[in-house]
């Protein structure tokens, strides 16, 4: 018998989602809306995503919590809706095939008329999501299908669960510098070889190393990344919690974000260019 690799059904709201689910027992959830990875369990494993019991799942709101897909603005330094549009889209099913490694499922979205009203650059979005063993590979890909130039920033924001804030580490980023978007944008160094967490936490290490890893009571996610060459690290802490209804009270103290993002350096496509990043979690 042929094992089932994916189920197609109705999540919360009735929004429609695609439950990954390769022979190896690893499972993970994509809502079509903003190709939003809610939930991700490796084999033989529990849950490592964050997914806030408040979120809102509806159109024009974005998901509290899992990955969500951001481009073509990262943050509110721009003229664009804070962290752009594509996470509070529509998304396609274009395919889930079985991979040596697992499932994978390839969402699309182009640009439409809101989208063209508000930033008019014709383009076109791959997310492409696979779960299998102790893996999730998850990959952006951005085509100008336009006849000018495009420019964009972009990241996939990924929510880890975490059992304790207060005994959560960042290994990977000690020494570098990094800019403290908590504290006015000011350039910092790290002096910590691991990133702990005493309070709100919001930084942006430019040209970070491609690797790092989450620590959470013993256990361990290697976070990857290929063509993202930033990487942000956010807790909200306890007051700008209060401020986000859709993220569920003390709901800071069981997340992280570890985000794969590129910002710094915009990246450019001339017509017909593509660019490709990538964020591989190891649990
Ligand atoms: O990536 C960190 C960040 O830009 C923070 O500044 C914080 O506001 C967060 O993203 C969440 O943004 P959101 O628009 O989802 O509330």
């Amino acid at each position: 018998m042929t094992e089932q690799l994916f189920t197609q059904t109705a999540g919360i709201n009735g929004l429609p989602k695609v439950i990954l689910t390769p022979a190896d027992g690893a499972r993970a959830e994509i809502y079509l809306h903003g190709a939003h990875v809610t939930s991700w369990i490796p084999a033989g494993g529990e849950e490592q995503l964050f997914l806030s019991r408040t979120s809102e799942f509806k159109a024009g709101a974005s998901i509290r919590g899992g990955v969500p897909v951001i481009f073509p603005q990262f943050g509110d330094r721009g003229p664009l809706p804070k962290h752009g549009f594509v996470r509070k889209m529509e998304w396609t099913l274009k395919q889930v095939a079985s991979t040596p490694t697992g499932v994978t499922a390839v969402l699309t979205l182009s640009d439409d008329a809101a989208a063209r009203a508000i930033w008019p650059h014709p383009f076109q979005a791959e997310m492409s999501i696979a779960a299998g063993g102790k893996h999730l590979e998850m990959t952006l890909s951005i085509l100008n299908t336009g006849t000018g130039e495009l420019s964009f920033t972009s990241s996939l924001h990924t929510y880890f669960r975490v059992s304790d804030i207060q005994s959560a580490r960042v290994t990977g980023l000690g020494g570098l510098p990094y800019v403290d978007a908590v504290g006015a944008w000011t350039e910092r160094v790290q002096d910590e070889s691991e990133l702990a967490f005493q309070g709100e936490v919001d930084r942006v290490y430019y040209n970070a190393p491609s690797e790092v890893e989450l620590l959470d009571a013993g256990r361990r996610v290697k976070v990857a990344t290929r063509g993202f060459p930033d990487v942000v690290v956010w807790n909200p802490w306890e007051k700008l919690n209060s401020r986000l209804p859709d993220l569920e009270p003390a709901g800071y103290r069981r997340m992280v974000c570890v985000e794969a993002v590129v910002t710094g350096k915009p990246v450019t496509l001339q017509p017909g260019e593509s660019w490709k990043g990538s964020q591989f979690l190891t649990a």
